[in-house]
């Protein structure tokens, strides 16, 4: 049976939530709080209603979401995909049927790489991206906890959506939550990349907040070597940037969510799998792609594959 949607207006359009964890709850949150209509798209059956509550600086703010499994969800038009990078193939695949033609799907993800897939797809929706800094976590499923206030960048994959991502991005805007549009969106992304291969892996290999890397000297140093070959990488795909650029940008990253708990930190202390793959491995085919080396990139993916689960 398909369950019914939330009418859809285009001044609050009604938006799926695929992948309601720790950034994708955070969002569902901030969209409720603007009053637009969201549905939550379970993995497998669902109960018809989910309720998410998140920790933050004044209080805690709880909403109950209507839910509705994957498999039984209506026509989609707006969808929001926050699921792991390396389970987006899996999750997407049984909602391609449902997207409208021109549909809106905002992918806001760690890594890079499944854009490509989904354009292959779905060449015809409206493919935007985005970039965030929030630090949240999980204290358990439902609860979130607000670790630090960071920024958010929505831009077009493709030219002739930039009208789409500015709107949304301006549809979204709140004096509490920064969302802009981003002309650059792709070298962005890649500054969140940065900020992903050299914060991520670190905080999981020592088990610490994002925060407790800036008090390490060895993990500083090894910081700035995978900002210098995530800058060669760059460069050589054709973006402007250098090895201290990314370096302050990653550091004050650090610093504005250091009481966060990195998201490869919270999967490998879960045992989950990790987006290790679409993070440094991404950095690492992009860097073959050029002939470049990057050892320090390689050497944390490989402790990272090798860590053990617990
Ligand atoms: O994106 C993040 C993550 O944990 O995946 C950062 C920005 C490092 C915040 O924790």
């Amino acid at each position: 049976m398909k369950t019914p949607i939330a009418p859809d207006t285009p001044e609050k359009p009604s938006w799926h939530v695929l992948g309601a964890g720790a950034i994708g709850g955070l969002w569902a949150l901030r969209m409720a709080r603007l009053a637009m209509p969201v549905t939550l798209l379970a993995h497998g059956s669902s109960t018809g209603t989910r309720t998410l509550s998140i920790e933050e600086k004044n209080g805690i703010f709880s909403h109950r979401f209507p839910e509705v499994s994957a498999a039984d969800s209506a026509v989609i038009t707006h969808l929001l995909v926050c699921t792991k990078a390396q389970l987006t193939v899996s999750a997407m695949t049984p909602l391609l049927a449902q997207l409208q033609k021109g549909a809106t799907v905002l992918l806001l993800q760690n890594g890079m790489g499944q854009e490509d897939w989904l354009q292959q797809e779905r060449p015809d929706i409206c493919l935007l991206t985005g970039s965030s800094t929030d630090g949240v976590w999980r204290r358990d499923r439902d609860h979130l906890v607000q670790a630090g206030l960071g920024e958010t960048f929505i831009g077009a994959a493709r030219s002739g959506d930039e009208a789409a991502a500015r709107a949304l991005a301006a549809s979204l805007q709140d004096k509490h939550w920064p969302v802009h549009f981003d002309a650059d969106i792709r070298q962005r992304r890649w500054l969140k990349l940065a900020m992903n291969c050299a914060i991520n892996p670190l905080t999981a290999i020592y088990r610490c907040k994002n925060g407790e890397l800036l008090e390490k000297p060895e993990a500083l140093a090894t910081m700035l070597t995978v900002c210098a070959e995530v800058a060669e990488v760059m460069n050589a795909e054709g973006m402007a940037t250098d090895t201290e650029t990314l370096f302050k940008a990653v550091c004050a990253a650090a610093e504005k969510t250091a009481a966060n708990i990195s998201s490869m930190h919270a999967d490998v202390a879960a045992g989950r799998e990790t987006e290790i793959t679409f993070i440094n491995g991404y950095v690492l085919a992009r860097a073959a792609a050029h002939g470049i080396a990057v050892p320090t990139n390689q050497s944390l993916l490989n402790s990272i594959s090798s860590l053990p689960r617990h």
